[in-house]
């Protein structure tokens, strides 16, 4: 009986040990953080771990686009009997159902171009079915144009006094599953 007494004693002093050892564990990798009274809490790491991995331009069906009038360099526009106006973006791509926010930007000097024999005004027209956007701009100036991408398919877009030229594509896919809104 007293042997068993003594093995038993020796088993708890065991488990003790070994308690302790796994709490110094969890303290050296930082899983407990021992509170000033003493007492060792779970550390919280959600919180940490969200704001790292949060992606720059989280997926949104809000889609904004930035649309600068450009020249092409070095085009001798009366050699090669076209305009060298160009869009900076000739390709939008949005999913189905996103809210489409376009800007288009003139970035023709004003100075220059109110002596010369046309103002150059540019604009960002959609006629295709079923959108109908028209941004049209002075030199100088800005405007922009908000609409549902309800329709898919490839819709052209265009400036109206720079074709054949100054045109790009507004691509309207299905929507992507990593567009959706999580469901529950
Ligand atoms: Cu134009």
């Amino acid at each position: 009986m007293k042997n068993l007494q003594i093995r038993s004693q020796t088993f708890l002093v065991l488990i003790v040990s070994m308690g302790i050892a796994a709490v110094s564990l969890a303290i050296a990798t930082g899983l407990l953080v021992p509170s000033p009274s003493g007492q060792a809490i779970a550390q919280p790491q959600s919180s940490n771990m969200t704001t790292t991995t949060q992606p720059v331009m989280p997926a949104s069906s809000n889609k904004t686009f930035h649309i600068f009038s450009a020249d092409v360099e070095g085009l001798n526009e009366t050699a090669a009997e076209i305009p060298g106006d160009i869009y900076s973006l000739p390709l939008i791509v949005v999913d189905r159902g996103d809210n489409v926010t376009v800007y288009n930007y003139n970035t023709e000097e004003v100075e220059i171009e109110a002596g010369a024999a046309g103002v150059e005004r540019h604009s960002f027209t959609i006629d295709a079915q079923p959108y109908r956007v028209d941004i049209d701009v002075a030199p100088g100036k800005s405007g922009n144009a908000t609409f549902t991408a309800d329709q898919e398919g490839i819709f052209p877009y265009y400036c109206k006094y720079h074709l054949p030229t100054m045109t790009g594509q507004l691509v309207v896919l299905p929507p992507s599953p990593a567009s959706q809104p999580a469901t529950m």
